[in-house]
């Protein structure tokens, strides 16, 4: 993310139009050294911005571009109004304008959208009262796909990528009273974007999840890592990462329910390092997601977070949760919202989807093909659910351009800066069907490294493409290097050949690693019905689930499996009329919340462990 040095800005003026004119001039930012992630956003006090915004849908980006396609000095960032005797014609009005919700994707909230690729301008006005020795951040939850922010017409920053929070500092832009923030969004799918071109889930473009501003002071907690040791019984270790924090200063940690707390130093980079010995902590786990109180406090900044503790390692082909075996009972999930379709977005959709996991008998899910939102993982470690989180690496990518790289390096420090601390979250998957090539192989091992020096405390993997001779399913993809458990997606079945063939279906696997079936299904649409070997009815994903659930069971390694997927999502690419009316199908629930027949054979045999071994 691009964003504004404070320092750069503050001698200039604030507050009028002139200066908004300068600083639109100056605009094009310093480039500062590292984005601010605020780990723990959503348990701090914040003021919200959600709710209407002035919205205009601008395809050919006028409002920032000149005829020319110069970018202009006087955009629609400046919100200007027009006055009588203006000697230049004011061509939009932010307060005229129709509204869009926010966080809400667009394309479910007017119909004249839901195919929209492009810009869309969003304004909002906002009183404010700037406190001195705070600084103030807009927090933006996501922003799909690249977002530009002002504030009374500064230059906030600039983000590229739809799935990840990120914090743009606005100290120097704001003053006393009225304020307005005014925001482009743009969805353009792009070659050299994450994800790129190609996808198979709908292109939903806006202010996706919330925004709001938080305060802290001067010297704040903007990321921490805590987490039960693996190698020391009974110890929370890791990091509080104090931004400003000078070095002496100290960080208190407490968790009042142990009884526990500790006092330890910021060093010269910043961190303090934690370790604390605690007794009778009740592990996380998903049959006891305990979680705890936890108070960090650095000077004058404090926040309470609540976080489970848990240990999760590979041994063999085992994956340890808690040192014990445990074989993942899983499911896939879009962020799709349930009942109404669009961006999942709130608690009650979190509730919605992983409350229908939890009666399939899953005691793990994978979030596809991007990170989810907060609610979701809040509601995840509320619930005892394991999670795979997994990044928007998704099929061809340009893994040779190293600005590609750069931004996925981006996205994955957010996914892990924001969300390191949920006990749900045991694997960072790195990519999703990705072809074979040496770029993409160099492209995703950097990543998986830099994921390991991220956070050590968990699993890496990632879900790979599976090649066949004859009957036999080869797993060597020379990505299972890089990785500590393998995922593989097939479709047996659906997209190759018939049901049947999964029980003579062999597999050979290259790897001395736990092993996921991280995909496999088909299309049903819920309602439809007709023999085992009508496509598209719900007897034939049923059958389909029967033979691969015998055929998992011969897999050797096979430590969890989710299959695809949870609930029907929209895709653009599946247009067939009066089945898919784009809509991906392979759901065992339909967006409307149907079950399907495949929903009871899964759960049946996740309730009575008929499939998977290790635990
Ligand atoms: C896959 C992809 C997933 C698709 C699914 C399908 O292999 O990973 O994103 O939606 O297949 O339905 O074809």
């Amino acid at each position: 993310m691009k964003f504004l040095s404070p320092l750069t800005l503050a001698p200039i003026a604030l507050g009028t139009f002139l200066a908004s004119l300068v600083a639109a001039f100056l605009a094009l930012p310093a480039l500062s050294a590292a984005p601010i992630v605020l780990t723990g956003a959503d348990r701090r006090p914040s003021i919200s911005l959600d709710g209407e915004w002035g919205s205009i849908v601008d395809p050919y980006f006028s409002g920032l571009f000149s005829f020319h396609h110069q970018e202009r000095a006087d955009g629609w960032f400046l919100n200007q109004k027009a006055k009588p005797g203006d000697s230049f014609p004011t061509e939009y009005d932010f307060s005229q304008a129709s509204k869009l919700k926010v966080p809400a994707d667009w394309n479910t909230q007017r119909e004249s959208l839901l195919y929209y690729e492009g810009p869309v301008w969003y304004e909002r006005d906002f009183t404010y009262q700037p406190q001195v020795h705070t600084r103030v951040f807009l927090h933006v939850g996501a922003a799909n796909y690249r977002s530009w922010f002002w504030v009374n017409g500064q230059k906030a920053c600039e983000h590229e990528g739809g799935y990840t929070s990120f914090n743009c500092e606005i100290t120097f832009a704001v003053h006393a009273g009225n304020n307005f923030v005014v925001a482009a969004v743009d969805n353009t799918r792009r070659e050299d974007g994450i994800p790129t071109l190609e996808t198979d889930w709908w292109n939903y473009g806006g202010l996706t999840r919330s925004v709001s501003l938080i305060e802290v002071p001067e010297a704040f907690i903007d990321q921490y890592d805590l987490h039960l040791s693996r190698d020391e019984k009974s110890v929370i270790e890791d990091w509080v990462h104090v931004e400003g924090g000078q070095p002496g200063a100290s960080v208190e940690i407490k968790i009042p329910q142990l009884g526990a707390k500790t006092t330890a130093m910021v060093s010269e980079n910043g961190r303090a390092v934690i370790h604390i010995s605690v007794n009778h902590l009740e592990r996380w786990s998903p049959e006891t997601p305990r979680l705890y109180k936890v108070r960090i406090s650095a000077g004058q900044d404090a926040l309470d977070d609540l976080i489970g503790f848990r240990t999760v390692e590979t041994r063999g082909t085992e994956i340890l949760l808690n040192g014990k075996p445990i074989f993942l009972r899983g499911i896939s999930i879009h962020a799709e919202a349930p009942y109404r379709t669009g961006r999942a977005n709130t608690d009650k959709d979190a509730e919605t989807l992983l409350g229908w996991a939890k009666e399939l008998g899953c005691n793990f899910v994978r979030l596809a093909h991007y990170p989810h939102d907060e609610s979701m993982l809040r509601a995840a470690d509320r619930m005892g659910l394991l999670v795979w989180s997994e990044n928007p690496v998704y099929w061809a990518l340009q893994f040779d351009n190293p600005k590609v790289l750069a931004k996925a390096e981006q996205q994955l420090d957010e996914e892990i800066g924001t969300s390191r601390n949920h006990a749900a979250i045991i694997l960072w998957s790195m990519a999703n069907e990705t072809p074979s090539t040496e770029a993409r192989t160099r492209f995703i091992e950097t990543l998986a490294s830099r994921a390991r020096s991220l956070d050590s405390s968990r699993l890496i993997t990632a879900a790979l493409l599976v090649r066949s001779e004859g009957d036999t399913k080869i797993v060597d993809d020379s990505l299972g290097q890089a990785l500590d458990v393998i995922g593989v997606n097939e479709y047996i079945g659906w997209y190759e050949k018939n049901p049947e063939v999964a029980d003579r279906t062999q597999w050979r696997i290259d790897y001395q690693k736990p092993l996921i079936v991280s995909e496999f299904g088909g299309d049903a649409k819920a309602g439809l019905h007709g023999g085992d070997k009508d496509r598209w009815t719900e007897e034939y994903q049923a059958n389909i689930y029967r033979h691969q659930l015998g055929m998992l069971n011969r897999i050797a390694p096979l430590r969890g499996m989710s299959p695809w997927i949870l609930m029907d999502f929209r895709s653009p690419r599946r247009p067939l009329a009066g089945i898919q009316d784009e809509f991906n199908r392979k759901g065992l629930i339909s967006d409307q919340g149907q079950k399907k027949q495949a929903f009871a054979i899964l759960q049946k045999a996740y309730k009575d462990k008929t499939v998977g071994r290790s635990e």
